[in-house]
């Protein structure tokens, strides 16, 4: 299969139906050059104007089996806070609840269901798509048990790889070794999460490719996508500054 693998959209919905439509593939998802799928890497929501539409869609492509979606952090919360967990309502959040209640109570519960429904990594033989970043125990495995492994796994897919907390804008820090050090089999992995200028490539020792597609659309930047396995960059430049602040 090829795929066409995309960073986080944040409610951008005006730029995805462009980069769409520039990958070639119509409204429905469908493409005109045979076999390929869209991938998402999550963080559907919050920051952009339309976490509704974005979600509209991507339920519809979805459903149709026209796309894969993962879950990403931002997603997480939100769908903590409509599983009525005890979940802080910040500025971010409320910014998407107020896009999505005037939608009524169906389509909360539509998109519930949907987030509860997602996976937090997708793995091909050779690709591996995940929204943050691998646990290292994933590719060397060993002492820890099956249910701490997967605990871990899925925390590090959904807020990568964690080192503390940044002093000054009290923020966690976020790492990359994880990714220069990673030795498991899959040649490409392909992740977000962390806002870089350009889509980023390390390349681990093992030889694997590990791109970063999050080029910050919600603060102005440029919504990405990975043609894989072409390796090729398809970007379209955000509309406008939706957000500015903090990159987390
Ligand atoms: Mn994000």
């Amino acid at each position: 299969m090829n795929y066409d693998i995309i960073g986080d959209v944040h409610g951008c919905l005006d730029e995805l139906l462009e980069l769409m439509e520039k990958l070639g593939y119509d409204g429905d998802g469908g493409h005109g050059r045979g076999e390929r799928k869209l991938v998402f890497v999550g963080d559907l929501v919050d920051r952009g104007p339309s976490s509704d539409g974005v979600l509209e869609l991507l339920m519809r492509l979805r459903e149709q089996g026209r796309a894969i979606v993962l879950l990403g952090n931002h997603d997480e919360k939100l769908k903590r806070y409509l599983q009525g967990k005890q979940v802080r309502v910040g500025h971010m959040l409320a910014g998407t609840l107020a896009q999505l209640e005037p939608r009524g109570k169906a389509f909360m519960q539509q998109v519930c269901d949907f987030l509860s429904e997602l996976p937090y990594r997708y793995a091909d033989e050779d690709l591996l798509v995940v929204h943050g970043a691998v646990y290292p125990g994933s590719a060397t495995i060993g002492s820890l048990s099956f249910a701490e492994q997967s605990k871990r796994d899925r925390e590090w897919a959904l807020y990568g790889q964690v080192g503390g907390t940044d002093t000054i804008s009290g923020y966690p820090i976020r790492l990359q070794d994880w990714a220069r050090g990673y030795s498991g089999s899959h040649n490409t992995i392909v992740r977000g999460h962390s806002v870089v200028a350009e889509v980023e490539t390390i390349v681990s020792p093992s030889g694997t490719r590990i791109y970063n597609v999050d080029t910050g659309c919600s603060f102005g930047g440029y919504l990405s996508a990975l043609r894989y396995p072409e390796h090729e960059v398809v970007q379209v430049k955000a509309r406008k500054v939706y957000y500015e602040g903090s990159i987390i």
